[in-house]
């Protein structure tokens, strides 16, 4: 019999020498199109910003089929999802919010006051975004893990008001999925909207005054959250009016390994992100043939005992994911920065020393023990990462997210006096002696 055609198609680099630039256009990556995404979704947006909830509700009934009775989700819906939902799900949410609230918790960034002279200091205080909005995919899984990822950030930043929208499900009457909105009523969120797609983004954007049930629906300060590539194309439109996160497009897992990996790992955690999309992207870069090849016989036998096996054979098969060969670790890490992976996993020896290299990465994880999936759900880290290269300049959701760093200045006069100097030399350099002139004023008797 023929070998079966591997899975991860080869990039091998170990004998060449590129520059970052060239090596990021040599690694395997799909380009998502959202300019042509941006293009389409337009008039829905431009539609929501002029006719409000009647352009919500027509252009759900076209995109996903069912025409919401309620945009706002009526209380007694949330809590009856709470009351009917599995009691060891709700046991499971809990732990993941409480370990994401504990992280959150210890990394908000304290206020912090610098004495730059005496009688002069700067503070940074850290005030939360007012009201935001949080978007939760429908689409081919239900995510409940990604409310607690949107929502315990924002409540330990202190956000004062939170809107989560989720795509109305035909087979729901009309409702978000009721597992969504247990973990919306578990976390203590009670403003739930039934929109999904450009139009749910558009909503939050712009708000409106005519909701269903009577009710305004104020506009956000910011969305957050991942979304298929319409979701992100809406976002891009409304940045400006409204901010919003790092981009999010279809999940990458990438994994450096070297000898001492175990391929049974490394395949399955390359197989469970592939588990999302058949657009999902999972890359193997290893200095280590056998390796290479011990993941591939893992791949074949893993990957038909999967229940999502023909989505994970298209993404693994497809050209966003493959396998890269590098001479070394060092150029491994190379490979890795200019990949710039949503979830980096470190399985070599010393992982921990080789992790601490990495500058390109939405999240890493490190060691045998640390798989993405524990990331996805229970490590305490949160999911909401950036895609497609972005990591270069965008962290994943946290804390700060949710908060706006405002300087405080307070000098007295002698402090003042101090900086008068510096100040009008360079007022006058600048041309705009009126700015000297507003420190000279206040040393005239
Ligand atoms: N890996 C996804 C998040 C997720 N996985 C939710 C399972 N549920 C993007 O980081
Ligand atoms: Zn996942």
């Amino acid at each position: 019999m023929p070998e079966p055609a591997p899975f991860l198609a080869v990039t091998d680099l170990r004998e060449r020498t590129l520059t970052a630039a060239e090596l990021t256009a040599a690694l395997p990556r799909a380009e998502l199109d959202v300019e042509a995404a941006a293009t389409a979704v337009r008039p829905v947006v431009e539609d929501v910003a002029v006719r409000g909830a009647a352009a919500v509700l027509d252009a759900s009934e076209r995109f996903d089929g069912v025409r919401p009775e309620h945009l706002r989700v009526p209380q007694a819906e949330l809590q009856r999802a709470l009351d009917e939902l599995d009691p060891t799900i709700r046991a499971a949410l809990e732990e993941s919010a409480a370990r994401v609230r504990r992280v959150d918790t210890a990394q908000a960034r304290p206020e912090e006051t610098v004495q730059v002279v005496p009688g002069g200091t700067v503070s940074q205080r850290w005030v939360p975004v007012r009201r935001v909005g949080l978007y939760v995919p429908g689409g081919r899984a239900v995510l409940p893990s990604s409310v607690v990822m949107n929502v315990v950030p924002a409540q330990v930043a202190g956000v004062e008001q939170i809107v989560l929208a989720s795509p109305p499900q035909k087979e729901f009457g009309g409702l978000p999925h009721p597992t969504i909105l247990a973990a919306c009523a578990l976390l203590g969120v009670s403003e739930v909207i039934a929109a999904g797609g450009a139009q749910a983004v558009a909503l939050l954007a712009h708000g409106a005054e005519d909701l269903d049930d009577g009710g305004l629906l104020e506009p956000v300060d910011l969305i957050t959250g991942p979304g298929n590539v319409y979701v992100v194309a809406a976002k891009r439109l409304v940045r400006g009016r409204v901010g919003i996160d790092a981009e999010a497009g279809p999940t990458e897992i990438a994994i450096l390994a070297d000898g001492t990996a175990d391929p049974a790992y490394v395949a399955a955690d390359l197989i469970s992100q592939a588990e999302h999309d058949p657009m999902a992207a999972s890359v193997l870069v290893t200095d280590d043939q056998k390796l290479a090849r011990a993941v591939e016989t893992e791949l074949a036998r893993q990957v038909p005992a999967a229940r999502h096996r023909d989505r994970i054979d298209e993404a693994l098969r497809g050209e966003q994911s493959g396998l890269v060969l590098v001479a070394d670790l060092d150029q491994g890490l190379a490979v890795v920065d200019a990949y710039g992976a949503e979830h980096l996993e470190i399985q070599t020896a010393d992982a921990a020393a080789v992790a601490a290299r990495v500058t390109n990465a939405g999240a890493v994880f490190v060691g045998p023990h640390s798989p993405v999936s524990l990331g996805d759900y229970a490590a305490g880290s949160n999911h909401v990462l950036p895609t497609g290269g972005s990591s270069r300049f965008n962290g994943g959701l946290c804390v700060q997210t949710f908060l706006r760093g405002i300087h405080v200045v307070h000098y007295d006069q002698d402090a003042l006096a101090g900086a008068r100097e510096t100040a009008t030399t360079l007022a006058a350099a600048e041309g705009l002696p009126a700015h000297g002139t507003a420190i000279d004023v206040r040393f005239q008797d």
